[in-house]
């Protein structure tokens, strides 16, 4: 069956939805994911935890770029440059002391997991792969019942053929989850003219004490992006933010002034708790963050981000994330 879905399909997305995500820039889909599929892919998130090996590990740790996500000490060596074609671990801030010795179990000191499970990991692959119809896991070939379609979700935004280019598991691990400071996804993931969206499931409850989203509402329609992580001259050789030369906001939209600058910043920050199986859809543009998680609770949670293939939007040599010659990013429709 083919994975595109229909002209008229809105994955599940209801007007009301879809204003929503226009207006504020990001959309939480209560009950995405059910039960059973949350479990199997935490089974996932555990097994991978559980199996990978320490012993070649260069013990590369997740860092966030300083206060505003946009400082230069994004991490960048040649375990995370590779990473986009690959399974790897990365530890929390906190989980290395200062001789590179881990101060946690393995399983409890990794922050993130990254960035092509969705195309080495089953399950998470599935998640990309279900047609409409699939409602049960059948042995052997793990099919989740998705109730809002990746596929369909896309095209309901507006994607004409939606690449997902990278996925991870961020841990948020118990006392030592690190925050992540405000930041434009496009700043990572950035097309010209931008378009990347955000795919977020909370696989555990997201809460206030161990660090759920939040958002600044509408920032998107005014929050230019004016940088880009991209690599240093040569393959290996770390990443830097440069100046942004290229469009700032994805073409077709209306947008006001950059509010950063102004008294009260543009607004208040809206936390987002979240149950466990609920999708957070994220626009490009709009402001985002979470906090440290201090509590004994861990906050584990999947995310995959989407940019549009198709015509009149590129992806060029110069981002961070690059797929090995002669592969391509995944596509969402067939
Ligand atoms: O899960 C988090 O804490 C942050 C994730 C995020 O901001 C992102 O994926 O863009």
């Amino acid at each position: 069956m083919s994975n595109a879905p229909p002209d008229d399909d809105n994955g599940g997305l209801t007007p009301d939805q879809l204003q929503f995500f226009h207006k504020n820039g990001y959309l939480v889909v209560p009950g995405a994911l059910p039960p059973s599929t949350v479990a199997a892919l935490l089974d996932e998130t555990h097994r991978l935890l559980d199996g990978f090996s320490l012993a070649d590990h260069p013990m590369t740790r997740f860092s966030t770029g300083g206060e505003d996500g946009t400082g230069d000490d994004h991490v960048g060596d040649a375990y995370f440059l590779e990473s986009g074609s690959k399974i790897r671990f990365f530890f929390e801030e906190d989980a290395v002391d200062a001789s590179g010795a881990l101060t946690k179990p393995k399983h409890l000191a990794v922050n993130k997991i990254g960035h092509y499970l969705h195309g080495l990991s089953p399950p998470f692959a599935s998640l990309l792969k279900t047609s409409p119809t699939s409602t049960s896991t059948t042995p052997g070939t793990f099919i989740p019942n998705l109730r809002a379609r990746p596929a369909s979700v896309a095209r309901a935004l507006g994607f004409t053929d939606p690449r997902c280019l990278q996925s991870m598991v961020i841990c948020k691990q118990p006392e030592i989850g690190g925050a992540v400071p405000p930041h434009q996804d496009s700043t990572f993931l950035y097309t010209s003219p931008p378009s990347a969206v955000g795919f977020w499931y909370a696989l555990e409850d997201a809460t206030l004490e161990n660090g759920c989203l939040s958002f600044l509402p509408g920032s998107h329609r005014w929050a230019p992006i004016e940088k880009r992580l991209v690599r240093k001259a040569g393959m290996n050789e770390g990443t830097e933010m440069v100046v942004n030369d290229g469009p700032r906001f994805p073409p077709g939209e209306e947008y006001g002034e950059d509010k950063r600058d102004r008294e009260g910043g543009g607004g208040e920050y809206v936390p987002g708790e979240v149950k466990a199986g609920s999708l957070v859809l994220i626009h490009g543009n709009l402001l985002h963050k979470s906090e440290r998680n201090t509590s004994e609770k861990g906050r584990i949670i999947y995310t995959f981000h989407v940019i549009e293939g198709g015509e009149g939007r590129v992806y060029d040599e110069r981002n961070w994330l690059q797929m090995p010659a002669g592969e391509e990013f995944t596509r969402l429709f067939d």
